[in-house]
């Protein structure tokens, strides 16, 4: 048996999901009939504190609605460099909304307030509108990093007083609840349209959600349904979407604890690099660069040893810890790498 810490995206629906899929109750969502559909959407924006919530088919999908509907072709989005959404969405920003991004670079995934404020444009002939912040919390790529509610606070208020709108990337918003030890809907609070994937820790076999004012998520039905996303019978999924919210966000916490576990464990390791205190939710990124091989290199190691992880720059390894690790898996794990860097010292 393989252990994955590829990411949380390969957790399988729980025998509870697989029998509400069973018999869930179903009509035609392009309809708006599919009364499990209704119920998820419901549910989510009343954990969200937002007017009116979408079911869409992946976390992809619900961010390039999410810009499409508070956008226009030839307007500027300004996005931290490593989001997903400028990083991981295959340049959809540029094909399907058409507009320009303007990245920054963060720290932890932050970008500065000064920088945020400096590259929102003027009223210059010259310049394109700025039209929409986008935050993501937690942020993958800085190791799923937590964006305090201040912080949040702080882009939002600065948007709203220039007419600007804000849409955060809560793939892993209950992460980030969990890490910060707040409601879901006290970081949510601090954006017009956050999108969360129930496909992720939460385990369900595919959907994101996403949620804002009744008006834009009328826009973003929408804009589902141009980009083929309008389903049918989709309560069949959304009935373990259900599932999810109700019984699997508490859990996130072990998963947590997990990380950390791993990152403690392998930090006094010689060749590697990393920085346990920094591990706030479910990611740990490790820099192999000291043992004198790339991330490639070292994930086939792992992968010869039953362990999956993915190479996500030259020198850095990621995990993800999710429901289908446990503790017995990070120690097994632990001993891998450390027979690994007994083998390059
Ligand atoms: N992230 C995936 C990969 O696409 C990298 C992963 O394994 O972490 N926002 C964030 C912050 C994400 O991490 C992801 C998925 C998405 C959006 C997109 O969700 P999906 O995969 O459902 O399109």
């Amino acid at each position: 048996m393989q252990i994955d810490l590829r990411s949380d995206t390969v957790t399988k629906p729980t025998q509870e999901m697989r029998e509400a899929m069973l018999y869930a109750l179903v009509g035609d969502d392009v309809y708006g009939e599919d009364p499990t559909i209704n119920q998820l959407e419901q549910l989510s924006a009343n954990i969200l504190g937002k007017e009116a919530a979408l079911f869409l088919t992946s976390g992809t999908q619900a961010n390039q609605v999410a810009v499409l509907s508070q956008t226009r072709p030839g307007e500027e989005i300004i996005l931290e460099k490593n989001s997903h959404l400028f990083y991981y969405e295959t340049g959809g920003l540029a094909s399907l909304a058409g507009v320009q991004a303007r990245t920054l670079e963060g720290i932890n995934g932050q970008m500065q307030m000064d920088d945020i404020q400096d590259a929102i444009r003027g009223n210059d002939i010259h310049y394109p509108k700025t039209s929409l912040i986008a935050l993501e919390n937690t942020h993958a790529r800085s190791g799923g990093r937590i964006s305090p509610t201040s912080y949040m606070n702080d882009v939002y208020t600065l948007a709203n007083n220039q007419g600007i709108s804000v849409h955060l990337d809560g793939a892993r918003i209950f992460n980030a609840s969990i890490g910060l030890g707040v409601p879901p809907k006290e970081i949510a609070q601090y954006a017009d349209t956050v999108q969360f994937c129930l496909s992720k820790g939460l385990s369900a076999p595919m959907g994101s959600i996403l949620a804002g004012k009744k008006e834009v998520i009328a826009k973003a039905r929408k804009w589902r349904k141009t980009l083929g996303g309008g389903t049918r019978q989709a309560g069949v999924v959304g009935a373990a979407g259900i599932i999810a919210l109700e019984k699997m966000i508490d859990r996130l916490v072990f998963d947590h604890e997990n990380a950390k576990e791993l990152a403690r464990k392998l930090e006094p390791l010689p060749g590697l690099n990393i920085d346990s205190v920094g591990i706030e939710s479910n990611i740990v990124i490790l820099s192999v660069k000291e043992l004198g091989i790339d991330s490639v290199q070292f994930a086939q190691l792992l992968k010869e040893r039953g362990v999956l992880a993915n190479a996500l720059e030259k020198y850095k390894v990621r995990f993800v810890t999710h429901r289908e690790i446990g503790e017995d898996d990070i120690k097994k794990v632990s001993e891998v790498i450390r027979d690994i860097t007994i083998l390059y010292q």
